[in-house]
């Protein structure tokens, strides 16, 4: 049974002004294009297709509302570093995104980055624009099934050591299953009104 049975989309939104009530608590999911996004929201809400995905990069342009529970949502932010996305574009990606990050509501953000790739500079702005808000941020190492044991723990180490105390680190696989719990368990724990009031 899913932890969370009633999780649906809420609204696709393209600019602030549509953005839903600030009320309650949300954790935003963000990363490069193509860095497993959507299938990470699936994987932690148990729903097969809750958010797209794609094998096509960029696929997801408009910020994504999912309602996992009541008062509690999930943001799907489009993937950047995708390398046709117009200068324009991208600064309304800018203007959106700090429009969320303004909300009360907004507890955290979700990081997901390519194992294989690493924390990059875009990985590493999106870091200092949350914690300059005060948010909380954990990184996700995605498809942590495509690398070895060695590259697993190597990126893993990396990723702290480049991290320190600014964001907590966890590989990730939606294939086998690899660490799909424990996010789980802590976007419950930013998702409850308890864990988002204290620090
Ligand atoms: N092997 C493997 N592939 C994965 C994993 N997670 C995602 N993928 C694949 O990576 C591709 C991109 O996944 P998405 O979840 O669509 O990525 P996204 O970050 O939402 O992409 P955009 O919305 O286009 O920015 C898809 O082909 C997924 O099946 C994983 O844990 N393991
Ligand atoms: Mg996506």
């Amino acid at each position: 049974m899913s932890r969370f049975p009633k999780a649906h989309f809420l609204l696709s939104v393209a600019g602030s002004a549509q953005f839903p009530a600030d009320s309650g608590h949300e954790v935003a999911f963000a990363g490069r294009s193509n860095a497993g996004k959507s299938s990470a929201i699936n994987a932690l809400t148990e729903r097969k297709a809750l958010a797209r995905t794609s094998k096509a990069p960029g696929q997801t342009r408009l910020l994504n509302f999912f309602e996992v529970a009541p008062l509690q949502r999930i943001v799907d932010l489009p993937g950047y570093g995708y390398a046709s996305v117009a200068a324009t574009e991208r600064r309304l990606w800018v203007a959106l995104i700090d429009a969320l990050r303004a909300r009360q509501s907004l507890v955290g953000l979700f990081l997901i980055v390519d194992v294989r790739r690493g924390v990059g500079s875009r990985d590493a702005q999106l870091i200092d624009w949350a914690r300059d808000a005060d948010k909380k941020v954990h990184v996700l190492l995605s498809k942590a099934d495509k690398s070895t044991r060695l590259e697993r723990t190597v990126a893993l180490k990396t990723a702290h050591n480049l991290l320190g105390s600014e964001a907590s680190v966890q590989l990730l696989s939606v294939h086998d299953n690899t660490g799909v719990t424990a996010a789980q368990d802590l976007m419950v724990a930013w998702l409850s009104a308890s864990a988002a009031s204290s620090d």
